[in-house]
């Protein structure tokens, strides 16, 4: 199976902190249309979900939906440590808008054990007719999960998958062995080529939303079996996405969009809003990578 790569949308901000729609929308045409991207992951780390309300988060998924049609695969990431609210937002997803697939962070913030883990994603999906992929990301959620445990969680045959945040190769390869079957989509992008040689199915990230071309070109080199250009592509992604990360990572995301042709907006506070030295930069990064 050909491996995906799919972009993590990001959400346009106005400066008010109210949703831009258009931008949103554009961003979701620049994807489709010029990155011919496989999917988009709505709702996640990226798209500032965890700042946003439920009635804007639904909002999101709606026009997201609208926007993309059939043009490329959609994820709805749903989860919040409000589990009635994870609820409300798959089965508006799922029942509502017709997304065919959803994912959930792993509850954060409290301690939770396995057990209360196992039935939050269990209680996601009871009585809903979709399937989901368990969004792992222990840097920011402090939730690290073993190989037997996914093993757990994927007794629930409604959960297909992992989008694997993790720089934990051990566990990767220990969890690609034992569950050959389940869909492994990576998610730190600047790690992706390691993730290839232990067999992921694919890639969700922020960074691809301007840099799928060189991606597309990586996986490519690497499936035909071009080690040194696999790894040249990845050196160069590597080096924008440091320069990104550098220049404050999601506004400067938008702001390349906005060297694209894309007015994307701006972030939701407490995130920053662009400096005119965020905007040089962005300018140099724009020119240095993508001209
Ligand atoms: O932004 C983060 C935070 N991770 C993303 C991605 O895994 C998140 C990653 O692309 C995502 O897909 C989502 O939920 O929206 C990084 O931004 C990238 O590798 C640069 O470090 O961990």
């Amino acid at each position: 199976m050909a491996k995906k790569l799919y972009s993590a949308l990001m959400t346009a901000f106005n400066e008010d902190g109210t949703m831009n729609d258009a931008g949103t929308r554009a961003m979701v045409r620049y994807n489709i249309d010029v990155n011919h991207i496989d999917g988009l992951y709505i709702g996640g780390s990226t798209g500032e979900a965890f700042m946003m309300s439920v009635a804007e988060r639904k909002h999101l998924f709606k026009i997201a939906f609208e926007e993309a049609g059939d043009g490329c695969d959609l994820i709805a990431q749903v989860g919040a440590i409000n589990l009635t609210e994870a609820k409300e937002l798959a089965d508006y997803a799922v029942n509502t808008v017709g997304y065919k697939t959803i994912s959930a962070v792993t509850p954060f913030y409290y301690p939770f054990t396995f057990d209360q883990i196992k039935d939050y994603y269990d209680s996601i999906l009871d009585g809903l007719d979709t399937q989901l992929l368990i969004y792992s990301l222990p840097a920011l959620t402090g939730v690290s999960l073993s190989a037997e445990q996914f093993g757990k969680l994927f007794e629930n045959p409604k959960i297909i998958g992992i989008k694997f945040t993790n720089a934990d190769f051990l566990l990767l390869e220990r969890v690609r062995k034992a569950f050959p079957d389940k869909l492994i989509y990576f998610g730190s992008d600047e790690m992706l080529l390691s993730a290839l040689v232990l067999g992921v199915d694919g890639a969700i990230g922020s960074t691809f939303n301007l840099n799928a071309k060189r991606t597309y070109d990586e996986i490519a080199a690497f499936e035909a079996g071009d080690n040194a250009k696999a790894l040249e592509l990845q050196h160069i992604s590597n080096d924008y996405i440091m320069d990104v990360i550098d220049n404050d990572l999601y506004p400067t995301i938008k702001l390349l969009f906005h060297e694209a042709g894309v007015d994307a907006g701006i972030c939701k506070k407490p995130m920053n809003a662009p400096t005119p030295e965020m905007k040089a930069g962005a300018a140099k990064i724009y020119a240095k990578y993508f001209n």
